[in-house]
């Protein structure tokens, strides 16, 4: 088969191939269609694969069509990110629990008792550097490693999987997602028309797609995130010997997400929400943790596998390939200064030590070339190594020299090499320097996709079918959202179609919710999915563990309250290693029953329940009635109970009922403090899914 017509998009006309003696257009139906040119106005005539060796080699380097539109993408914006603008940064440390020299040669990987420096960047990907914290969208997860033969840049999302298999299609991918280029909207958002045109015409995106409706979209927190290195790695050991390896994070607390309704409204009333919650964790001695855990295989299993590891909108299941947990990153303290380290800092995934080596995966070679091209327009040259935040901790000599924002000052005559003015000049060194894995390649240079890149649904189904039945109610929920918010019909049916070849019953409850039953267009898929067992490992509400650690919690204090329990609840999340928020109406006056003025640390109209991960109201409404008729207090309880959190009253009846809560699945009434066991309990499992029947 032709893959490259596999490949093509529905409604995408084929290259006219033939030569027209350079005209600028061809025919195309009635009119003349303009062609695609480089910017020397040559002629492209495949816009979808870069050149490489073999359909499944590398990259090469002479391909002027792919280095001439990632250059020039890389050159968009300064001096902001042209994706990822919006991050939070955070220093700490990695420490292996083992040796890994049976693997891997990388120094920062051999002995347990070694912390390696680190600086890790957690981001969103579509808005500008000022955007919201909570729209839906993929997360950074960069970890730059400081090690001691030099600096290793793992460059990972929260997802596992990546929306286009080769890097010629990144461009195409980020103009679709970001602002309409006319308009300047919507910003942060992938719920419009461009975006959904692209993915619905790039069935390869099909399975990224899922995770990207999912709760992945929306976490609670950059401390409540799985990260992922996405591609397919190689690890290299002192004897030269070489697997295959995902990196994988995990983080120590769990994970959690809020819901789609959470998110709309924490970005009004926080739209720092993340950038501030990991701020204050470090801040309180409340470390983030994350474990790196490996899946290690070899070419056998590679082989064996239903996919091509090389693919990046493929994972491999923790079933087939299970996690090796090898180690832990502690973020510790805060940047100094947000430009000079989070914004300034730069990450790279060429940046590789000894012991680790790349695969062929065609994204990862394309990226391969861009990070450090786009450092160059956004940091203003070549000597952006210098700046403290990515400048190696380990010795670094060269015979690189001047350039824009010099910051070193060589000394002696020699600047090359070999010499022989100088006998201490740096040499190079065939036993510690890095070597590539001499892995073969061979074939023809072509602009082929391969055929094991070519089934683009099967664990899109895979995925839908391993989540909970909430997990799975949002991802349709998700997508009927966003294809509501997408004007042009014919995007909606295109999209209509993919997902009945992910699962049919997805395609019946979207068209339904879109009013649009049976509009689904018909849609040949290039290779019929399989259908694959689920991977409970997939979903984040199957492996929550019940806790309560890291997680903040808030009490709303009305007048009156009986001190004895809010002692109590302190002193309980306090064991649990949980944090209490104090709301009050007044932030400077609370008074308990005993008449005596309590701190509060915020104010009810500038804290909603939806910051929270549970909520308690502590009042005595003999004593004052002021929040009953309250519209801010009872919209707080209906909102805690609409997103299906734990809920804890005392001394507040009236209120209760006023929001409809009282006595219903996960409230609780907390006549003793005895009965903060249930609210623990309660709150301890996430949501309350009894409220709604799941
Ligand atoms: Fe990136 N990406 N990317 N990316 N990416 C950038 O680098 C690019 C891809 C990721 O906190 C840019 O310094 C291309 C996959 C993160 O500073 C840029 C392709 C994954 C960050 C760039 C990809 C990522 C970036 C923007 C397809 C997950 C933020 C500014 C071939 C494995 C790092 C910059 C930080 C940033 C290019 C695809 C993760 C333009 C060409 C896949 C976490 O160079």
């Amino acid at each position: 088969m032709n893959t490259r017509t596999a490949h093509s998009h529905p409604g995408a006309p084929g290259a006219d191939r033939t030569g027209n003696g350079g005209e600028l257009h061809r025919q195309h139906g009635g009119g003349k269609e303009t062609l695609l040119t480089t910017n020397q106005g040559i002629p492209v005539a495949d816009n979808q694969n870069s050149l490489r060796v073999g359909s499944r080699g590398p990259t090469l380097l002479e391909d002027f069509v792919l280095r001439e539109k990632i250059t020039s993408f890389d050159h968009e914006r300064i001096p902001e990110r042209i994706v990822h603008a919006r991050g939070s940064g955070a220093h700490g440390y990695f420490q292996p629990y083992r040796s890994l020299s049976g693997i891997t040669r990388a120094k920062f990987l051999q002995d347990p008792s070694v912390r390696t420096p680190v600086f890790v960047r957690f981001s969103t990907v579509a808005g500008g550097s000022s955007s919201i914290d909570l729209p839906r969208d993929v997360r950074g997860f960069a970890v730059k490693f400081y090690t001691e033969e030099g600096n290793f840049d793992l460059v990972g999302n929260n997802i596992p999987v990546f929306f286009i298999q080769d890097a010629m299609k990144f461009p195409d991918l980020v103009h679709s997602v970001k602002q309409e280029p006319d308009r300047g909207f919507p910003q942060a958002a992938s719920a419009h028309d461009t975006f959904w045109d692209f993915i619905s015409l790039m069935p390869e995106s099909m399975h990224m797609i899922m995770w990207a409706m999912s709760d992945r979209a929306i976490p609670r927190s950059y401390r409540m995130m799985e990260g992922f290195g996405v591609h397919t790695f190689r690890l290299v050991n002192e004897f030269g010997e070489s697997r295959f390896v995902k990196f994988h994070w995990r983080p120590v607390i769990g994970s959690e997400s809020v819901l789609w309704d959470e998110a709309v409204k924490i970005n009004g009333a926080d739209p720092d929400y993340h950038r501030r919650d990991l701020w204050e964790a470090i801040e309180s001695g409340q470390y983030p943790e994350y474990e790196l855990a490996l899946q290690v295989f070899d070419q056998e299993t590679a082989d064996r596998l239903a996919f091509d590891v090389l693919d990046p909108t493929k994972l491999i299941p923790e079933e087939e390939v299970p996690l090796d947990i090898v180690g832990k990153l502690v973020l510790d303290r805060n940047p100094d200064n947000f430009f000079a380290e989070t914004e300034q800092v730069a990450f790279c995934p060429a940046n590789i030590v000894p012991g680790i080596d790349f695969s062929d995966d065609p994204l990862l070679q394309g990226r391969l070339f861009s990070y450090l091209d786009t450092q160059l327009s956004r940091l203003g040259g070549p000597n952006f190594h210098q700046l403290p935040v990515n400048k190696p901790r380990c010795p670094m000599h060269n015979f690189t020299r001047d350039g824009m924002a010099q910051m070193e000052v060589p000394k002696g005559r020699v600047a090359y090499e070999p010499n022989s003015l100088a006998a201490d000049a740096p040499r190079e060194c065939p036993v510690h320097g890095f070597t590539s894995f001499p892995a073969p390649v061979e074939g023809n240079k072509t602009r082929l996709r391969a055929e094991s890149f070519s089934d683009h649904y099967s664990q899109a189904r895979q995925f839908l079918l391993s989540m909970t039945p909430p997990e799975r109610e949002h991802i349709a929920n998700a997508l009927a959202f966003e294809l509501g918010k997408v004007e042009t019909i014919a995007i909606r049916t295109r999209m209509l179609g993919h997902l009945k070849i992910i699962d049919a019953a997805l395609e019946v409850e979207v068209s339904d919710q879109l009013g649009m039953s049976g509009k689904a267009d018909v849609i040949e898929p290039a290779q019929a999915p399989q259908d694959l067992p689920p991977s409970p490992a997939l979903s984040l509400l199957a492996k929550a563990r019940s806790t309560l650690e890291g997680r903040k919690l808030a009490v709303l204090l009305g007048d009156g309250f009986d001190p004895d329990m809010l002692v109590a609840l302190e002193s309980r999340l306090k064991n649990e290693k949980a944090k209490l928020a104090k709301v009050a109406l007044k932030p400077g006056a609370v008074q308990d029953s005993s008449g005596k003025v309590h701190a509060v640390d915020m104010a009810l109209a500038g804290a909603p329940s939806v910051l929270f991960h549970a909520v308690v109201v502590l009042s005595n409404e003999s004593v004052s009635d002021a929040l009953v008729d309250l519209p801010t207090a009872q919209q707080w309880l209906r909102d805690a109970f609409g997103h299906y959190k734990a809920i804890g009253i005392a001394g507040c009846d009236a209120l209760a009922g006023k929001a409809a809560v009282k006595g219903e699945f996960g409230v609780i009434d907390l006549a003793s403090p005895s009965e903060l066991d249930d609210l623990v309990l309660a709150a301890k499992s996430g949501r309350v899914w009894d409220r709604v029947g799941f």
